[in-house]
């Protein structure tokens, strides 16, 4: 959906959910202050049973002057109404009877046969979402330093300080906004309340701790969800705790903090698991969080409650994988099958065709970010048919690509982009990538996975490479200790089977 698609109504109230939190206010603003420039009647609004109360969020609807208004009852509106960073109809958001819907949120969808509705679950906050459409829009945000700093904190807050944040549009909108230092400083120092304080203390004397595989799980009271962060980085501390997910349950779902001081896992994979179907969670490899809905966890687990779950999932994930290590594994060859490369078309781009030689970049992709790259004649950048970025050497790429003279595209949630390491200038490579076709002949021995294995490559030895039952599990036949996996989805596309 596009905001301008919404342009049609001229009055328009823009709702938040019930006891709205940073970014459900941050999102609301931005798209109010968009709406008034383009000259409509619009109003922000909130319900619900208790007017907001946090010293944080008064401060920051108070220094930003955010026209916020707390409903009770909305009579004869026949303008548009759109709820954002909830679902309209959803338990978390009071309903309005309105003939005119629309919906901008990040949650998981639970709502659906509404036609105006942005839902992407892939993002941290809906912050982030309404930046994007705004940009979309061709909107100068930075003309507007309050959005700039609302927006900022909204993001902020939904992430526990940015350490639960994954996605590449959530990285991108926290580096090209600049807020007012001043003012977060003062929103971080008026966070909690001493209430907050003592639900912590209560959270951390009911610690449940798992001795065989060192995981602890800790539940709060209702709470702010910033508080999860700051009990999982104290437990995270303890001798013995390898990995710990801190938890509460609040605005319609279980809302959830993981840390992990073990390289065997990633605090990100352990949050996406304890989320999966049920919805989302991600982050970084020791910090991560995520946030499940009662709508879907109800119909999947319809008999046990959110401990119950959560012990039995997370005792789950410990027995689902194998851990491989190169160069010390006993590959079982003869399960496995030779195979040859077919020439598979992907995309190039020379460094310096980007920023000048001598430039530090930095690479984003929906895989992650790269960092330690200097724009030369010698560095170019391949992109893979899911837009995953490699670098290369020039002459490799010669010796085993053909160049085509056609432009590169994806259909992808996001493009990769390299930013200016210096001057924060970031260009989507959509606009420079071009066309290769490998021509190597390279061989393979490879079988499909049927457990998850997290295999540590010879090239990198604390960060481990997740395979998923599907994936391929693959060797070069010129260097046995070079383990590594191939997709499964792709697998196909690239490799050919040969009988030898
Ligand atoms: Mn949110």
């Amino acid at each position: 959906m596009r905001l301008s698609e919404l342009l049609v109504y001229n009055s328009i109230i823009i709702q938040c959910h019930n006891d709205p939190d940073a970014d459900a206010i941050a999102s609301g603003f931005a798209l109010y202050t968009w709406f008034r420039e383009k000259g409509k009647d619009v109003r922000l609004i909130y319900s619900g049973r208790s007017k907001i109360s946090k010293p944080n969020l008064l401060l920051l609807i108070k220094e930003l002057s955010i026209p916020i208004e707390y409903v009770e009852s909305l009579d004869h509106f026949d303008g548009l109404l759109i709820t954002v960073d909830c679902q309209y109809g959803a338990g978390n958001v009071k309903k309005f009877e309105v003939p005119h819907v629309a919906i901008i949120d990040h949650h998981q969808q639970e709502i659906t046969g509404i036609e105006r509705s942005d839902i992407r679950s892939y993002l941290a906050s809906c912050s982030t979402l309404v930046w994007k459409m705004l940009l979309d829009e061709g909107f100068d945000i930075n003309a507007h330093p309050y959005v700039v700093t609302a927006l900022w904190y909204g993001l902020y807050s939904d992430t526990n300080g940015f350490s639960e944040l994954n996605h590449p549009l959530d990285r991108d909108m926290r580096d090209s906004l600049v807020p007012d230092k001043l003012l977060i400083r003062r929103l971080r120092n008026s966070n909690l309340t001493l209430n907050d304080l003592e639900t912590a203390g209560m959270a951390l004397i009911r610690t449940s701790y798992n001795r065989k595989n060192r995981f602890a799980v800790i539940k709060t009271n209702p709470c702010d969800p910033n508080i999860l962060g700051y009990i999982s980085d104290m437990a995270h501390q303890v001798d013995v705790i390898d990995v710990c997910v801190v938890y509460s349950e609040i605005n319609n779902g279980i809302k959830y903090s993981v840390r992990s001081s073990n390289h065997e896992i990633m605090a990100s994979e352990l949050a996406a698991w304890i989320a999966d179907d049920i919805g989302s969670g991600g982050g970084h490899a020791e910090k991560a969080g995520g946030f499940i809905s009662y709508h879907k966890f109800e119909e999947k687990y319809p008999s046990i409650n959110a401990d119950e779950y959560l012990l039995s999932r997370i005792s789950e994930y410990y027995s689902s994988f194998d851990v491989i290590y190169a160069g010390k594994y006993e590959l079982r060859l003869s399960e496995m099958k030779c195979y040859k490369k077919l020439p598979v078309v992907c995309g190039y781009v020379k460094s310096t065709d980007i920023f000048p030689k001598g430039t530090p970049l930095l690479v984003r992709t929906l895989m992650g970010d790269l960092d330690d790259l200097v724009a030369d004649d010698n560095l170019y950048l391949m992109i893979g048919v899911k837009g995953e970025v490699s670098p290369i050497a020039r002459t490799m790429f010669e010796r085993n690509y053909r160049v085509i003279d056609e432009p590169f595209n994806l259909e992808t949630e996001y493009f990769p982009s390299v930013r200016n390491r210096m001057s924060g200038e970031s260009i989507d490579l959509r606009a420079k990538a071009q066309k290769c076709v490998s021509t190597g002949e390279g061989r393979i021995l490879a079988k499909p996975l049927c457990r998850y294995s997290k295999v540590f490559t010879i090239w990198d030895k604390d960060t481990y490479v997740l395979g998923r039952p599907g994936d391929y599990l693959a060797v070069r036949t010129e260097d046995h200790n070079d383990i590594y996996v191939i997709r499964g989805d792709i697998f196909s596309q690239i490799y050919q089977e040969i009988s030898d």
